[in-house]
């Protein structure tokens, strides 16, 4: 099967997550990795990555009139990144709420930014706001033969 193929919905549903340049130097990657594997998220995609200038102005093409928009983008090519794609019921909504606020001052205790970091332009992690721009992001991002349907032994016992 092939991402064209698979309705990203129910739950086949998928998100764009990605450790950001402070997350790979701050050793954070395994930590993050391991809050989506424990909650019964499928991993479909994964790769550690200097993402380019273009990608980055792309991924944050609505942000273009925002005074912080050179700066994010600096950060986010300051050092490799851990791009990933998940999977799973309401995987867009959830991983919003497991990382948080955009502003770690904002972000309760136990979620990814409450926990690991102070500063919203040192914030860690993204991950897609919306269906829609999961699926934009995700293209982006991933070729489509990098996205794996696997099957999960697991699955009967996430899912009744
Ligand atoms: P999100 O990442 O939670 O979706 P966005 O508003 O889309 O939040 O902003 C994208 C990224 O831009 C944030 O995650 C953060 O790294 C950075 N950012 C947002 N607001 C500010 C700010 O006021 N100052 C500096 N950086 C910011």
């Amino acid at each position: 099967a092939n991402i064209f193929q698979t309705a990203w919905t129910g739950v086949n549903e998928r998100t764009f997550v990605a450790v950001k340049p402070d997350g790979v130097q701050r050793r954070l990657v395994g930590l993050i990795l391991n809050r989506f594997e424990q909650k019964g998220f499928k991993l479909v995609g994964l790769k550690l990555m200097q993402a380019s200038e273009g990608l980055l102005k792309d991924h944050y093409i609505e942000l273009r009139e925002k005074p912080f928009y050179e700066h994010l983008i600096r950060y986010m090519s300051s050092g490799p990144v851990v791009a990933m794609v998940w999977q799973g019921f309401n995987v867009v909504k959830m991983a919003r709420k497991m990382l948080g606020e955009t502003n770690p001052a904002d972000s309760l205790p136990g979620t990814i930014r409450g926990d690991f970091c102070v500063d919203v332009s040192r914030n860690v992690v993204h991950g897609s706001d919306s269906i829609q721009s999961a699926r934009r992001e995700i293209l982006l991002w991933f070729r489509q033969d990098e996205l794996i349907c696997w099957d999960e032994s697991a699955e009967p016992w996430i899912y009744e």
